[in-house]
C-alpha cells in the first residue's frame, strides 16, 4: 500500500475551491477569511486522521502523530496554504496535502514510528498581506522577533497582530520559537516553478540550495501640477525618473545571464493618479535574488547606487525602505542523500537542483535538518492561475516523501 494520489487529490481540490476569484486562480491571503476557511479545512483533515492539532501564538498550524517515544525529536512536514493574489492550486497546498497523505498512508498500514511526526502549516508565506513573506516559519526559526511582525498593517490598517484574533491560538509568542533540538528534520514537497525538471524529464527534483531574497519599497517625490498649464521644464515629475529606475533594474538583473540573478519590480503606484495631473509621488517594490549571497548584495548595492544617481539627475527626492532579505541557504547532504536512496529504493529517477523562490524551509535549514522535494511544474509557470501540476506527476513525489518519512521517523514496517 502506497500513498493515493486519488485522495490527496479530493484533498487538493477541496482547497482550490476556497478563495476562487472571478479573474483566475485563488486569493487566500493570510488570515482572510478565505484563509480561515482553509484553514478549518486542514484543521479537519487532520483531527480526521488522528492528528493532535496546536494553533501556535502567530498561527502556525501543528498537527502531530505520537511516535514510540514521545520525548524524540520530531519529524516536521510542511509549507503554506496562503497564496500571491490570483494565485494557483500548487504553490504550498501540495507541501500540505502531500504529507497529509503521508500520515493516511502510515494510519492505514497501522505502522507506528520512533519519532513523532508533524504536519505543519505556516502563517503567511507569500507575504502578500503584511508585506513580509514567511512569516510563521521566520518566527518559528527565531529569524523574526514578535515585536518585528506584530504592527505590521495590511492594506485595510489592520495590524498582524489585530488580524490573529480571528483565529484561535494558543501559547505566546515566544513558545513560538523552536526549542534546541526539537525538531529532528523538516522536509518540504514543493512544486518546482521553474521548467528545469519539465524540460529534462525528470520525475523528482532534490534541491541542493534555496536563493536568497530582498524586498525593497522605493518611493520618489515629485510635485502635482497641471498638466496642461505647466511647462515641460518647470515640473518635478516623479513617474519619469521611477521608470528610468525600473529599466534599469531590469538591465542590472539581466547583467550577467550566467548568474542566478533575477529583478523585479512587481508593483508601482502613481500618485494622485489622474491623466491631467503631473504624478507627484512613485511608489515601487523591488525583488532581488540570486543564489550566491555575493551576487546579491552587490546587485542590491548597484540597485541603490543607481536610484541616488537617477533621483540626482532628475532632482528628486527619494526613499528606500527594506521590506524584508531572506539568505541564501544551503539544504542538509544528510536529507538530501536521504531522499536520493528513497528515489534509489522506488526506482524513481532525480536530479539535484536549486530553488529560484523562497519557502518556508529558508529558515527552517537554520534550526534542523532540512530539504525540499521538487515536482515538475508544466512550463514552470507558478503565481499565476495557469500554474499547473499533473496529478501523475505528484504522485512520485508522495512515494518519495513516504519512504524519506519512514526513513527519518523509524518505523516498525
Ligand atoms: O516569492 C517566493 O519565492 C515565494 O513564493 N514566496
Ligand atoms: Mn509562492
Ligand atoms: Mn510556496
Amino acid at each position: 500500500m502506497r500513498p493515493n494520489i486519488d485522495r490527496f487529490r479530493k484533498d487538493m481540490e477541496a482547497l482550490a475551491r476556497i478563495g476562487r476569484v472571478p479573474e483566475g486562480g485563488v486569493a487566500r491571503f493570510s488570515l482572510t477569511p478565505a484563509d480561515l476557511e482553509g484553514r478549518e479545512l486542514v484543521i479537519g483533515i487532520m483531527k480526521g486522521l488522528g492528528l493532535s492539532v496546536r494553533v501556535d501564538a502567530v498561527g502556525n498550524i501543528r498537527g502531530r502523530r505520537q511516535g514510540r517515544d514521545p520525548t524524540s525529536p520530531i519529524v516536521m512536514m510542511g509549507s503554506h496554504i496562503d497564496s500571491v493574489p490570483n494565485g494557483g492550486d500548487y504553490d504550498g497546498p501540495t507541501g500540505v496535502m502531500g504529507p497529509l497523505e503521508v500520515v493516511r498512508t502510515l494510519n492505514d498500514k497501522g505502522i507506528v514510528t520512533r519519532h513523532p511526526i508533524e504536519v505543519v502549516v505556516f502563517t503567511d508565506e507569500e507575504g502578500d498581506r503584511f508585506k513580509k513573506g514567511t512569516l510563521g516559519s521566520a518566527i518559528m526559526a527565531g529569524h523574526m522577533s514578535w515585536d518585528e511582525v506584530r504592527g505590521l498593517k495590511d492594506a485595510d490598517g489592520i495590524s498582524f497582530e489585530k488580524a490573529l484574533e480571528a483565529i484561535d491560538t494558543t501559547g505566546t509568542p515566544g513558545e513560538v520559537v523552536l526549542r534546541k533540538g526539537e525538531v529532528k528534520s523538516f522536509v518540504e514537497l514543493h512544486v518546482e516553478q521553474s521548467a528545469r525538471l519539465e524540460e529534462k524529464e525528470m520525475p523528482i527534483g532534490i534541491v541542493e540550495a534555496i536563493t536568497g531574497s530582498s524586498h525593497k519599497r522605493i518611493r520618489v517625490f515629485g510635485k502635482a501640477d497641471h498638466a496642461g498649464a505647466t511647462p515641460m521644464d518647470r515640473r518635478t515629475d516623479a513617474l519619469v525618473p521611477a521608470a528610468r529606475m525600473v529599466q534599469e533594474i531590469e538591465r542590472i538583473g539581466r547583467s550577467d545571464p550566467a548568474a542566478s540573478l533575477v529583478s523585479t519590480v512587481g508593483y508601482l503606484d502613481v500618485k494622485p493618479g489622474a491623466m491631467n495631473i503631473v504624478p507627484s509621488l512613485v511608489t515601487f517594490t523591488t525583488d532581488v535574488r540570486d543564489t550566491s549571497p555575493d551576487n546579491l548584495a552587490a546587485a542590491m548595492k548597484e540597485i541603490d547606487e543607481m536610484i541616488a544617481r537617477v533621483a540626482g539627475e532628475r532632482g528628486v527626492e527619494f526613499e528606500i525602505e527594506e521590506l524584508e532579505y531572506t539568505a541564501a541557504v544551503a539544504l542538509s547532504p544528510a536529507i538530501r542523500s536521504t531522499i536520493a536512496d528513497a528515489c534509489k529504493k522506488l526506482d524513481i529517477e532525480y536530479m539535484d537542483t536549486a530553488s529560484r523562490a523562497v519557502h518556508d524551509t529558508s529558515h527552517m535549514a537554520h534550526v534542523t535538518d532540512a530539504g525540499m522535494i521538487f515536482v515538475p511544474s508544466v512550463g514552470g509557470k507558478s503565481h499565476s492561475p495557469d500554474e499547473l501540476t499533473h496529478w501523475e506527476d505528484i504522485r512520485p513525489g508522495l512515494e518519495v516523501l513516504y519512504e524519506v518519512t519512514l526513513a527519518l521517523a523509524g518505523s516498525d514496517a
